[in-house]
C-alpha cells in the first residue's frame, strides 16, 4: 500500500501523517443517490449477498475522496451466519424472524460458523481488495456482543427492553453474550486472514447502560475481542459513550468519540491512543455546507493532525445532503497544519 493509501493505518499506528485520514460510518448507504440506483428494488439481505452489487456499493464513497472503504453488510450478517434469520423492516431495521428466547435458542446458534456461511462476504472482500489494488485500506466490522444480542432478542435500540430480558432470563442472556463473543472473534479473524486491514466494533447502544451494566455486558467483551484480534488495528464505537475511561482501556487501537466528548482533552489525556470523530452527524444532516466546513475545521484543530481519524459522531443519516458529505471530506483533504 502506498503512503497516501495507508493514511488510516499510519494514523491508527500513531505514526506521523501529512493530514488525518477521513471516512464515515454508513458512508455507503441510503443518503447516496448512486447507492439507491444500485440497490433498485432488491431487498437488503438479497443486496448484501449479491457480490457484484455489494462490492460496488462498498466502493461508491471512493469518488468523494474518503481514505478507507468499509465493506457493505450489516452487524446482523454474523447472526444470520450463526443460524438466526433476520428480516429488514423498512422503518425499524433488522428484526429476527424467531427472536432468541430460551437456552435452546442460544444452543442452536453456531459459535464458529463455517466461512462458507458468509462466503459472499469473503468474495466481496476479495473483489474490493482487487479493485482497490492497494490504493485504500479496507475496513470490516461487527456488532459488539451487547448490541448484536439486542438485535437477536428483537429489542434493538430499546435498551430498557433488553435490560428487562436480561433480568428475567439471566442465564440465557449470559450465554448469548458469551456465544456472540466467540463468534465475533472467529468472524473478524477470518476476515483479517483474508486481507481486511482494520476493523471497527460497534457497541452502538451500550452508551445507554449504567456503569455497572457496562462493566458486565460491554467492557469484558470489548477487551476479550480486541485482545484476540491483535495485531489487527481495531476501533471501538459506543454511541456517545459516557464511560470514556473504560473505552480507552478496552485494548482498542482507536476510540471513536461523540459530540459529548472533548477531542482535544482526550488527545491530551491519552497521548498513546488514536481518536476517531467527532463532527456531528446531525449537523451533516441539517446544516449548510459552510457550517459543515466550519465544524470540520474545528474538529481538525482539536485533533491536532496526528493520531486522529476524522469521522462523524454516528453514521451518515439517510437524509444527509450529498453536498454536506462532499464539504466534510474536502475540508479534511485540504487540511494544512497551519490552518
Ligand atoms: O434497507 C436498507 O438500505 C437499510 C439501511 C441499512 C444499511 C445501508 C442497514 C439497516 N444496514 C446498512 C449497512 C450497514 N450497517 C453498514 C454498512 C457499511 C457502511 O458503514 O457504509 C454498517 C457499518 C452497519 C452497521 C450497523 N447496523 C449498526 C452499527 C452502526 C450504527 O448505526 O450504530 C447497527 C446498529 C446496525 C443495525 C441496523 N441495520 C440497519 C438499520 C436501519 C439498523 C439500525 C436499526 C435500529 O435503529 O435499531
Amino acid at each position: 500500500m502506498t503512503a497516501a493509501a495507508s493514511l488510516l493505518l499510519e494514523a491508527l499506528a500513531g505514526r506521523p501523517v501529512p493530514r488525518p485520514p477521513v471516512w464515515a460510518m454508513r458512508q455507503a448507504g441510503r443518503w447516496d443517490p448512486e447507492f439507491q440506483k444500485l440497490r433498485g428494488r432488491l431487498g437488503f439481505y438479497e443486496f448484501c449477498t449479491h457480490v457484484d452489487l455489494a462490492a460496488q456499493a462498498s466502493l461508491l464513497p471512493r469518488r468523494f475522496g474518503v481514505d478507507a472503504i468499509i465493506l457493505f453488510y450489516d452487524i446482523t450478517t454474523l447472526a444470520l451466519a450463526m443460524g438466526l434469520p433476520f428480516q429488514m423492516q423498512p422503518a425499524a431495521g433488522p428484526r429476527p424472524t424467531n427472536p432468541v428466547r430460551s437456552l435452546a435458542d442460544v444452543d442452536r446458534l453456531d459459535a464458529a460458523p463455517d466461512p462458507q456461511r458468509f462466503a459472499f462476504l469473503l468474495a466481496i472482500l476479495e473483489r474490493v481488495k482487487k479493485e482497490l489494488a492497494g490504493a485504500l485500506p479496507v475496513l470490516v466490522f461487527a456488532g459488539a456482543p451487547f448490541t448484536l444480542a439486542s438485535y437477536c432478542l428483537g429489542t434493538g435500540q430499546d435498551v430498557a427492553a433488553t435490560r428487562a430480558f436480561a433480568a428475567a432470563q439471566p442465564e440465557v442472556w449470559r450465554r448469548l453474550l458469551a456465544k456472540l463473543n466467540t463468534a465475533t472473534v472467529h468472524f473478524l479473524r477470518t476476515l483479517a486472514e483474508r486481507g481486511a486491514d482494520a476493523c471497527q466494533l460497534f457497541d452502538s447502544w451500550a452508551g445507554e447502560l449504567t456503569r455497572e451494566e457496562y462493566l458486565q455486558w460491554a467492557q469484558p467483551y470489548h477487551r476479550a475481542i480486541f485482545a484476540a484480534l491483535r495485531p489487527l488495528p481495531t476501533i471501538l464505537f459506543v454511541k456517545e459513550g459516557p464511560e470514556l475511561e473504560l473505552m480507552a482501556s478496552s485494548g482498542a487501537t482507536a476510540v471513536s468519540l461523540g459530540t459529548r466528548h472533548d477531542l482535544a482533552a482526550a488527545r491530551r489525556r491519552w497521548p498513546d491512543l488514536t481518536f476517531q470523530g467527532n463532527v456531528s452527524d446531525l449537523l451533516l444532516r441539517d446544516g449548510t455546507p459552510e457550517q459543515v466546513i466550519a465544524a470540520t475545521r474545528e474538529c481538525l484543530a482539536a485533533g491536532g493532525g496526528q493520531r486522529h481519524v476524522v469521522n462523524l459522531s454516528h453514521g451518515c443519516d439517510p437524509a444527509m445532503p450529498v453536498a454536506n458529505f462532499e464539504a466534510f471530506v474536502a475540508t479534511v483533504r485540504s487540511y494544512r497544519k497551519t490552518d
